[in-house]
């Protein structure tokens, strides 16, 4: 079990990224769903294409890597498909905007 929610991938963010926040961000707010009952395998991820979509590689949970502008669209997709899962994506400025 990856209780530390971290992958073999190696991380090539460059130092100081403001990504490493949000990556360490959102494995704590994983823990914290887990504790509170929600199974690891319920969640869904999704990111667009940049620099932040790497975090797919970075954290252990099952999901679909999407295309640049299309990560909201994709978790929308996933969750019309099950709405039993619970839904999580990632964007860069530009590919919210998009
Ligand atoms: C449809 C499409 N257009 C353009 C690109 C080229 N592209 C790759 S990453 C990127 C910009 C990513 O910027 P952002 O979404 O802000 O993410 P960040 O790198 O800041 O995390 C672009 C334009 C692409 N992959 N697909
Ligand atoms: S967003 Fe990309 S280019 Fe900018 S600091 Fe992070 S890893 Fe480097």
């Amino acid at each position: 079990m990856d209780d530390d929610l971290t992958t073999p991938v190696e991380n090539t963010w460059c130092p100081g990224c403001g990504n490493f926040g949000i990556l360490n961000a959102f494995r704590k707010a994983i823990q914290k769903l887990e504790k509170q009952g929600i199974d690891r395998k319920d969640l869904m991820i999704s990111a667009g294409i940049g620099c932040h979509g790497k975090i797919f590689d970075y954290v252990p949970l099952s999901g679909l890597y999407s295309l640049h502008g299309r990560s909201m669209a994709t978790v929308q997709g996933i969750k019309l498909g099950n709405p039993n899962l619970k839904v999580l994506t990632f964007a860069g400025d530009g590919d919210a905007f998009g």
